[in-house]
């Protein structure tokens, strides 16, 4: 059964959470206690992850960390469909590219969000801001993905790199980032919530938010 060590307000532990749901594969969770107990900078975790970070997920031997590697792992071999990360040298190259994307320039909202959440001591006016730059170039692209009927971040069809992406941008609110002046991006984060197997997750405000008998099945 694969395991994910996880921790529930986490964004990146719920890119994967999300990405198992879409692929409707089963899979069991062990809470971390993350805050206030720090279990992730323990020595029972760091044998797992040395650098103590979520998401961390055990697939039978293989132990992965990194929300982006993990998705990549899960895609080639579990959709067998093939277009969650799909078998072309420039798909690949343009997936593995916003996957970067996610993992680096987007932590940005993530790191604000950790300073508003859970008070860490960030400079948070300076995340703000570099969150703006990376949504700018994410809501610049979708813009012209849509003129190119191709909606999705990578490509025409829905990929891991959209689901690397959407955590954080769809929890900027939490991080003190609003998202009025990023039409293309809100339009892009509807599109995911409404992927067949779509689960939310505390701060992701739904179309359906506050109406839970509406909301579609997992
Ligand atoms: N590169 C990692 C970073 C994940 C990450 O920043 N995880 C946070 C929780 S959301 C964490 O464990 N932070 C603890 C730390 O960095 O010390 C990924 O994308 O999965």
């Amino acid at each position: 059964m694969i395991r994910l060590y996880d921790f529930v307000l986490s964004g990146s532990c719920y890119k994967v959470r999300l990405f198992l749901s879409l692929l409707g594969q089963d899979y069991e969770t062990v809470p971390v206690g993350f805050y206030p107990a720090k279990e992730h900078k323990k020595p029972d975790f760091l044998q797992l992850n040395p650098l103590g970070q979520l998401p961390v997920l055990r697939d039978g031997d293989l132990v992965l960390r990194d929300a982006q590697a993990i998705l990549v792992y899960l895609a080639s071999k579990y959709d067998p469909s093939g277009s969650w990360y799909p078998d072309d040298a420039a798909a690949r190259g343009r997936v593995a590219m916003w996957l970067s994307f996610a993992g680096g320039e987007l932590m940005t909202a993530s790191a604000a969000r950790l300073h508003d959440v859970l008070n860490y001591p960030f400079d948070v006016a300076s995340l703000r801001e570099q969150a703006r730059q990376a949504f700018v170039v994410l809501d610049d692209h979708l813009a012209e993905q849509e003129l190119r009927d191709c909606p999705w971040v990578a490509g025409p069809e829905p990929t891991v790199a959209d689901i690397a992406c959407f955590p954080y941008v769809a929890l900027s609110n939490d991080g003190g980032i609003a998202r009025d002046e990023y039409p293309a991006i809100e339009r892009w984060l509807a599109r995911v919530m409404v992927l067949p197997g779509f689960i939310d997750m505390p701060g992701i405000l739904t179309p359906w938010s506050g109406e839970a008998a509406e909301e579609p099945a997992a």
